[in-house]
């Protein structure tokens, strides 16, 4: 049983598409084990993206993620850091598979619907971000 961190990022929640992709979620044999709504602060947003700084996309994905309200998910099952981002698709809808969240419901790199862990260290670090030990279930 592995955790991983997911969010569906303020474009996901202004489409009405929150149910669907815990749905695609669920439907993949995962648990929701954690979920809130928030509206981050920019400095929330900074501390969650400092490992992208350095980044020229930095300053945009800050804005994107402070636009609107998101909506944070802790999510477990069997392998679950792999398999969620492979039902996410590529960071670039262009080239996600067919089938996958960000190809069925993503405009841009920009604008593309999800976030989930990359790794057991970035997971770790971004569950505990978000959701405090009573958070956890
Ligand atoms: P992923 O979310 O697929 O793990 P990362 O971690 O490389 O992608 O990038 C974090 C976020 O930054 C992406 N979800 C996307 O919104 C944005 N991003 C990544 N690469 C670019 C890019 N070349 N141009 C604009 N935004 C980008």
């Amino acid at each position: 049983m592995e955790r991983t961190f997911s969010i569906v990022k303020p474009d996901g929640v202004k489409k009405n598409v929150i149910g669907k992709v815990i749905d695609r979620y669920e439907s993949a044999g995962f648990r929701v084990a954690g979920v809130k709504m928030a509206h981050l602060t920019r400095t929330q947003a900074e501390g969650f993206y400092a490992v992208h700084k350095e980044r020229p996309f930095f300053g945009d994905l800050i804005e994107f993620m402070i636009s609107g309200p998101l909506v944070l998910l802790l999510i477990e099952g069997d392998n679950a850091i792999a398999r969620v981002r492979e039902l996410m698709g590529a960071t670039n809808p262009k080239e996600a598979a067919p089938g996958t969240i960000r190809a069925d419901f993503a405009e841009s790199i920009d604008a593309n619907i999800v976030h989930g862990s990359d790794a057991p260290e970035t997971a770790a670090f971004e569950i505990s971000y978000f959701f405090n030990a009573f958070e956890q279930f």
